[in-house]
């Protein structure tokens, strides 16, 4: 009987917490509908119990979530701009698939739900850095729907008392993260492209500004909101970045510099639904999970243009 459950576990931020917890000998139980994961995402993870199905099917919550005690839910529909053509299909596999999820955690008896919350909440509030105070602003409907999976998680702690602890990513990059659609991260896109030569698009004047966040770091939090105790962090809602930020030009310029590339970005309009500038306070974490990143940008970067190049990220 597996103790974690991992959702979106065939997807670049499900499958790295996977890794985390089977390298520490832990039972885990992973889900997945294929519908952004990728079955070869699953190899090296032999280790553990894979569910296939979707969230929006409550068969598939209670089933998944039968016998756990710690659920790390990371699956989602993770973009933007594919929440601006077809708002429905985010809002099914974000907040559909979160309501359905919990309601099975409190009857299979989890202890704890932890949850991949997005920077996106927060909005083009001029305010930087940006704090967990701040009144949320979802401008995509992707933010929409990330941030009322978060009110359901509070909910279901007020209401229920189940354990939920609420974590904001901010632009989560690295190995394993798809590079192939055009709904991908932008990293893994010019990391891709830059490394086969092949041309890459910037969305305005490159001057938007993202707190870009190595995933080791994020997985190292999520281990943290796992074991801290329900006194400290149960109901909370915490950022999980590095405090820093970089624009999209400065980004291409060390990007050029790792991978060797020739070419120059080309520049088109601004994207519908785009935020400007996003940067993370990060004292909330630090105090309540003890949390620090390990890993800087410009370090996260190398090892993911390596993963690219070679398929090993390296240390
Ligand atoms: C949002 C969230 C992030 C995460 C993500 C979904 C914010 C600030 N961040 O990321 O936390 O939830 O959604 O995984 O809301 N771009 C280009 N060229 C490309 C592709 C993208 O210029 O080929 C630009 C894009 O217009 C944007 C920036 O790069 O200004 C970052 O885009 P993204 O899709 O990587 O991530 P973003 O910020 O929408």
């Amino acid at each position: 009987m597996a103790k974690y459950l991992v959702t979106g576990a065939a997807g670049f931020i499900g499958r790295s917490i996977a890794a985390a917890l089977l390298a520490r000998g832990e039972t885990v139980r992973g889900v997945d509908n294929f519908i952004t994961g990728k079955r070869e995402n699953l190899v090296g993870l032999e280790g553990m119990e894979f569910l296939e199905g979707d969230l929006a099917d409550a068969a598939v919550c209670a089933e998944a979530c039968a016998g756990v005690e710690i659920v790390f839910h990371e699956a989602a529909l993770a973009s933007v701009p594919r929440s601006v053509e077809d708002p429905v299909a985010t809002n099914v596999a974000c907040v559909d698939a979160t309501l359905n999820l919990l309601v099975a955690a409190r009857a299979t008896g989890v202890r704890r739900v932890i949850y991949a919350g997005s920077s996106a909440a927060y909005g083009d509030a001029a305010t930087l850095p940006k704090h967990e105070g701040m009144l949320p602003d979802p401008i995509s409907p992707y933010a929409v729907a990330k941030l009322a999976g978060e009110h359901y998680l509070r909910s279901f702690t007020r209401v229920y008392g189940l354990e939920t602890v609420v974590l904001r990513y901010f632009n989560v990059f690295g190995p394993y993260q798809d590079p192939m659609s055009h709904y991908s991260g932008v990293l893994a896109i010019f990391c891709r492209r830059m490394l086969a030569g092949e041309p890459v698009t910037i969305h305005g004047d490159g001057e938007q500004s993202r707190d870009f966040t190595y995933i080791e770091n994020v997985v190292h939090g999520n281990l943290l909101a796992a074991a801290v105790p329900a006194e400290k962090v149960s109901g909370r809602t915490m950022n999980l970045a590095t405090g820093s930020r970089a624009t999209l030009n400065q980004t291409f310029a060390i990007l050029r510099e790792l991978t060797g590339y020739a070419g120059e970005p080309s520049y088109s309009t601004s994207r519908a639904g785009d935020i400007r500038d996003s940067l993370a306070d990060i004292g909330v974490a630090r105090k309540l999970l003890g949390y620090e990143p390990k890993v800087d940008f410009r370090e996260g970067l190398r090892r993911t243009v390596e993963w690219y190049r070679t398929g090993t990220a390296g240390a």
